[in-house]
């Protein structure tokens, strides 16, 4: 345990006696990325917290919240305190109605004693992979027993996000075509489980026998992950995907593999920390943006230089002693 930082000692203090503003608090310094966040959270830190980390992932629409939403109540009734982080970029561009149902939705959770924060910036340090991580930490030092992750199945930053999950649940739509999406995106590889959301609605038993024919396509049958219908708004199946994810957690516990994936989870943020230091202070202040300069003045051309400079780079990053 790190000693408490300076300025932080009634944030800690506050942190450890339960009280959830300054959970909230403690998620704005690591979503703000200064560097005494780190010591904030090696003071805080319980690494053996009892706490899953499940990721919730699709495209915008497919019923996310809403699933997030009814994991969270049925946790909540075993006893099981449930944390929502939910990022998702789209949030900003919907507005009106959507933004209507997210503030109703988040205060009926509220209510129910789930906590909930939605996490956009990028943070400063190592991008959203490592906010969100960070911020779970937290969620898991402060007691809660269970934290979903939410986010938009798109792009880099999301993908990091999913890497700091132990499992990571896929969400589609019912509509064909959805399972070729998903495998486009590189969906179907990140999932342990697979819902096809709104069987309330028309397809989504078409969309599930679709999905298993996409599954053929890139995974052998041992490492496929289960395929089933739910609605996350009535209810329906949604039995059925709390014992999956029971014996997924159980699977994934008694193997070792769990182990593995925290440890991946380690290496995931630690890369998406060095990876944006490299960038950012490597290029600026390392010199390689000047040099880069001399290179184009001299005439070569961009990708060239860029090569070039990369070996350099490289080369001495190689006498750094490992
Ligand atoms: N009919 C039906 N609608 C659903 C279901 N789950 C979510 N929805 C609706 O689909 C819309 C998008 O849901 P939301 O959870 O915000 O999707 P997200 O963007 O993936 O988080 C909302 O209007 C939900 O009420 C479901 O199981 N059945
Ligand atoms: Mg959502």
């Amino acid at each position: 345990m790190g000693a408490i930082p300076k300025g932080q000692e009634e944030l800690v203090a506050a942190f450890r006696e339960g009280k959830i503003g300054a959970l909230a608090r403690a998620i704005s310094r690591v979503e703000e990325g200064r560097e005494e966040a780190f010591s904030l959270l090696e003071t805080l830190q319980a690494p053996d917290a009892d706490c899953w980390r499940t990721g919730i992932t699709g495209p915008p629409g497919a019923g996310k919240s809403t699933l997030a939403a009814a994991l969270a109540r049925a946790w909540s009734e075993e006893g099981r305190r449930t944390a929502l982080l939910a990022v998702d970029p789209s949030s900003e561009v919907t507005g009106g109605a959507l933004l209507g149902d997210r503030i109703r939705m988040a205060s009926a959770l509220e209510s129910d004693g789930v906590f909930v924060r939605s996490m956009a910036s990028r943070g400063s340090l190592g991008g959203l992979g490592q906010a969100v991580g960070a911020a779970a930490d937290l969620c898991a030092s402060f007691g809660f027993h269970e934290v979903l992750l939410e986010t938009v199945g798109v792009g880099q930053a999301e993908t990091d996000v999913a890497s700091q999950a132990d499992l990571v649940v896929v969400v589609l739509h019912p509509r064909s075509g959805d399972g070729i999406q998903a495998m486009k995106a590189g969906l179907l590889e990140t999932a342990d489980l697979l819902l096809v959301n709104k069987s309330d609605t028309q397809g989504a038993e078409a969309t599930a026998r679709d999905l298993e024919g996409a599954l053929d396509l890139v995974q052998d049958a041992s490492s496929r992950p289960p395929v089933l219908c739910c609605s996350a708004l009535d209810g329906g199946g949604m039995g059925e995907v709390l014992g999956a994810l029971e014996s997924l957690r159980e699977n994934l516990s008694e193997g070792g593999a769990l182990e593995d994936r925290r440890m991946a989870r380690s290496l995931a943020r630690a890369q998406c920390m060095v990876g944006d230091g490299l960038r950012r202070r490597a290029w600026a202040e390392g010199g390689l943006e000047a040099r880069t300069r001399r290179l184009l003045d001299e005439g070569v051309l961009s990708d060239r230089a860029a090569g070039e400079v990369l070996e350099g780079a490289l080369a001495r990053l190689a006498e750094v002693p490992s």
